[in-house]
């Protein structure tokens, strides 16, 4: 269990809480608002569609109450077993909140005649029967003029009874805290559902593959981000707590050792994962190290080992063995 969970549930009257889901397309920009919500790297990021693939809770506890956020697997027409997988993982987040969050981008249609896209008609369907109090999250206004929004809110005011819209930036964290107090507003009153300092229920070896995944998704391009899956094999704990009399360097004290598998599915992959002399495993080997770094406050010592694993995305006990489950 990460060390930022503990036992106590303190809460005072009158306060709300809830389960809140982002859903939306790939790429939307939902797991940069998780991050943006909770202040930490909880969700890895790319520019790359279907980035994430599992769910990932976030919670927000303020004054007048917390939101666990959940951050899901953009919803896409899913063709593989991974894919269907995130999808239903997406899909079943769903049923298990009091609010959905629906994240849409402000660029979307922006031609002649707008429209509502058929991966975002098929969402709306899907909110539909969930029957939920819904948001329409206008995400990435960074990116559009401010009078270009109206024509899309109306597009989609048509389409579904949102409770509220709000135009977001989820990358300049405009609107963010609004949008928090908004999601709250909507949240049933009662107790605490997390403890106050609680900020994530994933355990730190499962952030640790996702960083890694995170620059695996960023250095390479084309179907090696789909082909990848990142395990952890060793998390070696036994020399964290830094010896007596050691003084931290680079702000950082103790170390863990961590040995862990990118798994690609064919050996043309490989040779483009580790590349010309080893570099592209090692630039993606040092951007890990400095954000496990992070996340942990030791020094790491990162071992990755590129494996090739045949149609893993395909074969059940393969998607198993990677945390797809
Ligand atoms: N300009 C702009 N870009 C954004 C904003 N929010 C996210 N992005 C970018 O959009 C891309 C996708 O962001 P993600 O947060 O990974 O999107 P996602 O919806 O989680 O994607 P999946 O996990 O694939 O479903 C990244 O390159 C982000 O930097 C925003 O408010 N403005
Ligand atoms: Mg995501």
């Amino acid at each position: 269990m990460p060390p930022w969970i503990t036992s106590a549930v303190p809460s005072s009257p009158r306060t709300r809480s809830g389960f809140a889901v982002l859903i939306g397309r790939p790429n939307v920009g939902k797991s940069t608002l998780l991050n943006a919500l909770t202040g930490e790297r909880l969700a890895i990021t790319s520019p790359k569609p279907q980035t994430t693939r599992n769910r990932a809770l976030g919670v927000v506890t303020r004054p007048a109450g917390q939101v666990a956020f959940i951050d899901t697997p953009g919803v896409h027409q899913a063709r593989g077993q991974l894919n269907k997988y995130m999808v239903d993982v997406a899909l079943q987040a769903l049923d298990e909140v009091d609010i959905a969050l629906f994240v849409v981008e402000a660029t979307e249609g922006q031609g002649l005649t707008p429209q509502v896209g058929e991966g975002n008609r098929f969402i709306l369907e899907r909110l539909k029967s969930a029957g939920k109090p819904t948001l329409l999250v206008i995400n990435k206004v960074d990116e559009v003029k401010k009078g270009q929004l109206l024509p899309l809110i109306d597009l989609y005011a048509k389409q579904f009874p949102f409770a509220e819209v709000l135009p977001i930036s989820a990358l300049k964290k405009d609107g963010v805290d609004l949008l928090f107090e908004t999601v709250l507003s909507h949240c049933p009153e009662g107790e605490l559902l997390f403890p106050e300092d609680m900020l994530t229920d994933q355990a730190e070896r499962v952030l640790v593959a996702e960083y890694v995944r995170e620059q695996v998704l960023r250095h390479c391009r084309q179907e090696i981000p789909y082909s990848t899956a990142v395990r952890v094999d060793v998390f070696d704990e036994s020399e964290r707590e830094p010896r007596p009399g050691t003084k931290p360097s680079r702000g950082l004290a103790g170390l863990v050792r961590i040995a862990a598998s990118i798994f690609v599915e064919r050996d043309s992959q490989k040779a483009i994962l580790i590349g010309k002399g080893g570099q592209m495993l090692k630039r993606i080997g040092t951007e890990s190290r400095k954000r496990i770094e992070r996340l942990l406050g030791t020094h790491v010592f990162l071992d990755l080992r590129v494996r090739v694993e045949e149609r893993w995305s395909e074969r059940p006990e393969a998607l198993r063995e990677m945390g797809y489950e």
